[in-house]
């Protein structure tokens, strides 16, 4: 059933406007595209994507805003096809039983939680993290050898940042099983638990997760009441760069940002976390696309200064899934996101990791997803403990300055902040910068307003001595 409404992409039919469903259409991942879709705010950004496609919900709403558009409709649909030919029968077919079958509740997900830390005292602790809205707790397990001391890496792994997601709470819980269950039998994982901190949070937010659980399956966002609208997309509150790409100023969009940066208590929650434990490097889980990303999502301009690194385990991160492993803006921009931050203001090691191809995967398919998505954070736990270590090499050092320049260059500015990079940029020959600019793949139009500021800074020094 699953197969054919989700695989057997359909020629898009001159009727299929009649349709009364809700359908998830599929587009050519072109800049046209993307602005029209983003034009008529039209959900994309939080359906499947790939370089080469997108998905976006054709609803009611997109198929009025479509039809008084005609120019749009055409350029849209003229490559579209069918990727679910109706939504709401594609996930009455997935899970029917009122128990969720095979998916956690978030009763269940709460209990399970509880056996494994009571289960495992010497290997556990449990502490609820806060108390969202509806005043629900942010359940976080620390798993580690506790008699084992020194100076451990700390790894974060998240799921259910966005509540139809449900398969991103079934890998946390799996992998907390896998590695409490083979302590002291399975000689990687106890080296794991000896040498490092793993914390595992399940449900980043639990309202929406209970909501689009019990009440409505396609929910996303959390369930705090904003402006006569509620939830906040937990994945675009995050404060760097927020609201600057990709990422709803509209309270009823799906990818709504939030009335100010970490104005919800799930980011904030997830920032204290980081504060507490310093992480290495952080995983969080969502669905759905078969991808491992990494920043920067806010813009496409640049790549990181960390992107060697990223992609090395990204790949290889990859290569165990069978995803496709990419900086996230290779697909849109979007700001405000975990991973952007925690890598910015943190130095975090971040992947956002989009499981299986469609928000609720078959039953039959949860195993082999948490199977392999175990397989890829043993690799990670094992390779990536100190993955961005202070670097001193001046080729590196230039190519961090440049990124903070595009940080405070591209969209909002922070000038005082960029004044100061840009009087260490121009104390550099030309050479060196240019030469970190190739690192970082910049695009030339910044190239060249960046030495245009860099030169205007120049002069107005040597104005000055
Ligand atoms: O858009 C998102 O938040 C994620 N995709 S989803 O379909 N699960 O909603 C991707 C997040 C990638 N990271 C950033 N955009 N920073
Ligand atoms: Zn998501």
């Amino acid at each position: 059933m699953l197969r054919r409404i989700i695989t057997s992409l359909l020629a898009l039919s001159p009727f299929m406007h009649l349709q009364a469903a809700d359908q998830v259409l599929r587009v050519p991942n072109t800049a046209e595209n993307r602005m029209i879709l983003e034009q008529l705010e039209l959900e994309h950004d939080c359906y499947g994507k790939s370089p080469e496609y997108l998905d976006f919900l054709y609803d009611k709403r997109a198929k009025n805003l479509l039809e008084q558009r005609n120019t749009f409709r055409n350029i849209l649909l003229r490559n579209s096809k069918v990727y679910v030919e109706d939504v709401d029968a594609l996930n009455r077919s997935l899970v029917t039983r009122d128990d969720l079958g095979k998916y956690h509740t978030l009763e269940e997900t709460e209990a399970s939680i509880k056996e494994y830390a009571d289960k495992y005292p010497d290997l556990t602790i449990l502490k609820s993290a806060g108390n969202t809205h509806e005043n629900r707790n942010v359940w976080v397990l620390e798993i580690s050898n506790k008699k084992t001391g020194g100076d451990k890496s700390s790894f974060l792994i998240m799921g259910s940042h966005h509540a139809r997601e449900w398969i991103s709470t079934e890998v946390p819980l799996a992998l907390m099983k896998h590695l409490l269950d083979n302590y002291g039998k399975i000689d990687a994982v106890t080296k794991v638990l000896d040498e490092s901190r793993i914390v595992i949070v399940p449900m980043v937010n639990p309202d929406g997760s209970a909501h689009s659980r019990t009440k409505q399956r396609m929910w996303r966002k959390n369930r705090r009441p904003v402006a006569s609208s509620i939830g906040v997309d937990n994945n675009r509150n995050y404060a760097f760069k927020w609201g600057t790409t990709g990422a709803s100023p509209n309270p009823s969009s799906d990818t709504y940002r939030g009335p100010e940066p970490m104005s919800e208590i799930e980011n904030q929650i997830v920032v204290n976390l980081q504060k507490e434990y310093d992480f290495d490097t952080a995983v969080s889980f969502h669905s759905y696309s078969e991808l491992v990303l990494w920043p920067w999502g806010y813009t496409g301009k640049i790549k990181s200064k960390d992107h060697q690194v990223f992609e090395k385990h990204g790949k290889a991160m990859g290569q165990i899934l069978g995803y496709k492993p990419m900086q996230i803006s290779g697909l849109y921009e979007a700001s405000g996101g975990f991973d952007d931050m925690l890598y910015a203001d943190f130095g975090v090691l971040t992947y956002t990791i989009e499981l299986g191809k469609w928000f609720v995967p078959q039953e039959n398919e949860i195993d082999p997803i948490c199977e392999k998505s175990i397989q890829a954070m043993m690799y990670l736990f094992e390779n990536a403990k100190n993955p961005l270590p202070v670097n001193q090499d001046p080729a590196y050092v230039t190519k961090g300055i440049l990124q903070n320049v595009v940080r405070d260059l591209v969209i909002d500015d922070n000038q005082s902040r960029l004044d100061i990079s840009l009087s260490s940029l121009s104390l550099l020959p030309d050479s060196a910068i240019q030469l970190a600019m190739d690192g970082l793949e910049m695009e030339t139009r910044l190239r060249d307003q960046i030495f245009d500021y860099i030169n205007r800074h120049r002069s107005f020094h040597r104005m000055q001595n």
